[in-house]
């Protein structure tokens, strides 16, 4: 039994308004909780020479997560970003596969061990793969709602990026497209106010990218990235338009990045003392963990067996990944090229089904992870 479901019924109708029970709320701050601690665990291997490089999702886990539960798992499509740690969980990975990733494995169900780490992606759970240049995600998920508007399928797309890459045309295209076309879509801008060292003032000429929107004749919310509830909130508004055939909503929650950049970056070098405790104190864990006591929703009780089951959790995903294997280099074109060519005469590399199925030690069925339990 998880620690969720340990607790005695309570209503404390604390989440009424929207429409979440107690229950609900328990399962949301553990996966915000789940989401920071492996991620906290990431840079320790990250320093410990374990994993090359890490791109922390700390800071936006409040808003990924309160977003994400308004869209319907394994019927909805999100198309994240490199920070989108706790949004890839709360729709379906598991510590263990965010784990695969960052080693680079051959079981991780992102690539296989070929992506770029931090650029998580699950078929099996419609989260597309995460492409390198930014904001490139924007146009793949506004193809992916035009599909479900032409099949009439009921799923909504989502993408996320921060307000940074908001910035590209690729976005301006997107949103014009989706809203004179009433597409079934939801774009998260996570505004952390930094676009790698430059600060949010000298990316964006306006204070709030959701005023853009008008410029598309959609709605466009700011939401406060440190409060669950609202983001919440505002996703749930959001996705049932789109699914009402109402068009495109462009959600601004405003985020802290706890991190540098990357871990090849020091923020240090360019914020200061003052703006990093601010955005310390933006951190939505805490307000979280804090409305949740103050509700009596989290009790001593509960908030020990989630610390308990999280930290095993997190070695058990850390453990397991340590020990699976890299790909085999002769693996290395797989999912790159076609592997059933479209022609009469294989690529001069050969096809090398066998050899990549025997060299994986599995079936040679073209999929990437399979199934591996977990949380
Ligand atoms: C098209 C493109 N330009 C530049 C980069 C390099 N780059 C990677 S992340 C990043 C910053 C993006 O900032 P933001 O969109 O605010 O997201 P954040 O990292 O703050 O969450 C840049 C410039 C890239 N990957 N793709
Ligand atoms: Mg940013």
């Amino acid at each position: 039994m998880t620690a969720t479901g340990q607790r005695a019924k309570i209503s404390s109708h604390f989440g009424a308004d929207a429409g979440l029970d107690d229950e609900q709320l328990l399962a949301m701050y553990r996966m915000v909780a789940l989401a920071r601690a492996v991620d906290e665990r990431m840079w320790i291997l990250n320093r410990a020479g374990r994993i090359p490089f890490v791109i922390s999702g700390q800071g936006h886990e409040g808003a990924q997560v309160g977003v994400t539960w308004a869209l319907r798992k394994g019927h909805d499509w999100i198309a994240p970003y490199y920070r989108s740690i706790a949004m890839c969980m709360t729709f379906g990975m598991n510590a263990r596969d965010i784990m695969l990733a960052q080693y680079a494995r051959a079981s991780d169900p992102s690539s296989g061990g070929r992506q770029m780490p931090g650029h998580y992606g699950d078929r099996r759970h419609n989260l597309l793969s995460v492409s390198s240049p930014v904001a490139t995600q924007i146009l793949h998920a506004v193809g992916i709602a035009l599909a479900a508007k032409i099949r009439k399928t009921g799923q909504v797309a989502l993408t996320a990026m921060g307000e940074g890459s908001s910035n590209q045309g690729d976005v301006h295209e997107a949103l014009n497209f989706a809203a004179i076309h009433r597409l079934p879509f939801v774009f998260l801008v996570e505004n952390n106010g930094y676009a790698i060292s430059v600060p949010a003032a000298l990316e964006v000429s306006v204070p709030d990218v959701a005023q853009r929107a008008a410029g598309y004749g959609i709605p466009g919310v700011v939401v406060d990235g440190s409060d669950v509830l609202a983001c919440y909130r505002a996703a749930k508004t959001a996705v049932e338009r789109a699914r009402a055939g109402d068009g495109p909503t462009l959600i601004e929650a405003k985020v802290t990045r706890l991190t540098g950049h990357s871990s090849d970056d020091q923020q240090t070098k360019y914020r200061t003392e003052e703006d990093l405790a601010v955005g310390k104190s933006r951190d939505a864990v805490p307000h979280f963990r804090d409305q949740l006591r103050a509700a009596g929703i989290l009790t001593e009780a509960v908030e020990a067996a989630l610390t308990e089951e999280i930290a095993a959790l997190v070695t058990d995903a850390t453990d397991f990944a340590e020990g699976e294997p890299d790909p085999q280099p002769s693996t290395a074109m797989r999912w790159v090229y076609a592997e059933e060519w479209p022609s009469e005469t294989p690529p001069p590399w050969g096809f090398g089904e066998a050899e990549h199925a025997a060299a994986d030690g599995r079936p040679g069925d073209g999929t990437a992870g399979e199934g591996r339990g977990g949380d």
